[in-house]
């Protein structure tokens, strides 16, 4: 399922540009357009599901999908040896901006703890 208003869908679509740097069956991933960190990829489902909460209930093999993808992604970026950060904002006020199930994958700079 898709929805006609979200950027994500359109972007798996391809009516809307984007870096694509791994196509699964289930998941593309693409470069961020805003990236934070000199490896900054985003991990997303073909299908629409708003939230990481959302796509474990519904397809629990689907969320797995993911983290797996977000270390290949992280193994071809060459950050996987040093350590990645993979995040999934759940939510508006954890900064979720776009309401379809993405994970960042974060490398390539030191990262701090507690995340801002
Ligand atoms: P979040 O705040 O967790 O919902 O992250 C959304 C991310 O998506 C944010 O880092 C910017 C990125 N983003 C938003 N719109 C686009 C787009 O059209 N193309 C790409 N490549 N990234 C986008």
């Amino acid at each position: 399922m898709s929805e006609p208003d979200c950027m994500f869908c359109k972007i798996v679509a391809g009516k809307v540009p984007a870096e694509i740097v791994r196509e699964g069956e289930r998941t593309i991933s693409i470069r961020d357009i805003n990236p934070q960190a000199p490896t900054h990829v985003l991990v997303i489902t073909r299908e629409h599901y708003p939230d990481a909460v959302s796509v474990g209930r519904a397809d629990a093999g689907l969320l797995d999908e993911m983290a797996c993808e977000a270390h290949e992604v992280a193994t071809a970026e060459g950050v996987a040896a040093t350590g990645y950060r993979l995040v999934f904002n759940t939510g508006s006020g954890a900064g979720q901006t776009v309401h379809h199930v993405h994970g960042h994958v974060l490398g390539g700079r030191g990262m701090e703890w507690p995340p801002g």
